[in-house]
């Protein structure tokens, strides 16, 4: 089994909720979640027409899948959650995004597939959670998480935890 590294996140509808349905699902999908971070409310990231705040939370998980069966799996979830696929705008509210951050050890490039994901570095709401679960994992490319606390771009983002969390249970 590969170790992954998800990062899922709702602005939409019943954000917490989401996401416990999300983590309960994941298994019917041969994602087995390990480990959850706390939920962090965030401000949108990126330019989004759309100014709902985030929650969004970090996962390890299990699972034998190849890193693009992984992906389809994982779109195939959202699809399920009622994401709608509309007029190819991305950043739109959604009620699920997840995203594959890390998977093993693996630097991965495909036309539909970049492991790292391209973004991380640059996300307080992937790099928080990560820290908060496992700061002495290494990149790739060598980088401790830890290290990645030091762009400064981080600070200038909002993220607080919420008043709410989720366990791995479902209680
Ligand atoms: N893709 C390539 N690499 C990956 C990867 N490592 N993980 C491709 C997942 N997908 C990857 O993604 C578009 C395509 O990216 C996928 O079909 C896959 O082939 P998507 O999730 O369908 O579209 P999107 O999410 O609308 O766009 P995009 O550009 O991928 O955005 P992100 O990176 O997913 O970011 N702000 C806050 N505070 N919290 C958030 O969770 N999320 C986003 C979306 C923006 N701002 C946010 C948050
Ligand atoms: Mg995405």
């Amino acid at each position: 089994m590969a170790r992954v590294y998800l990062s899922l996140g709702s602005n939409l509808g019943d954000r917490l909720r989401n996401l416990q349905v999300a983590i309960q699902r994941l298994p019917a999908y041969g994602i087995y979640p390990r480990q959850i971070s706390r939920v962090y409310e965030t401000a949108p990231v990126g330019e989004t027409p759309d100014p709902r705040p985030y929650l969004n939370l970090g996962m390890w998980a299990e699972t034998a899948l190849s890193p693009l069966e992984l992906l389809d799996a994982l779109k195939a979830l959202e699809r399920e959650m009622g994401r709608t696929e509309e007029t190819g705008r991305r950043w739109l509210p959604r009620t699920l995004d997840i995203d594959i951050i890390l998977y093993d050890n693996l630097t991965f490039q495909h036309e539909r597939l970049t492991i790292p994901h391209p973004q991380m570095r640059e996300r307080a709401f992937v790099i928080l959670p990560l820290l908060e679960m496992t700061p002495d994992w290494i990149l790739p490319d060598g980088t401790p998480v830890r290290a990645l606390l030091d762009n400064p771009t981080l600070r200038e983002q909002e993220i607080r935890p919420y008043e709410a969390s989720l366990s791995l249970s479902g209680d």
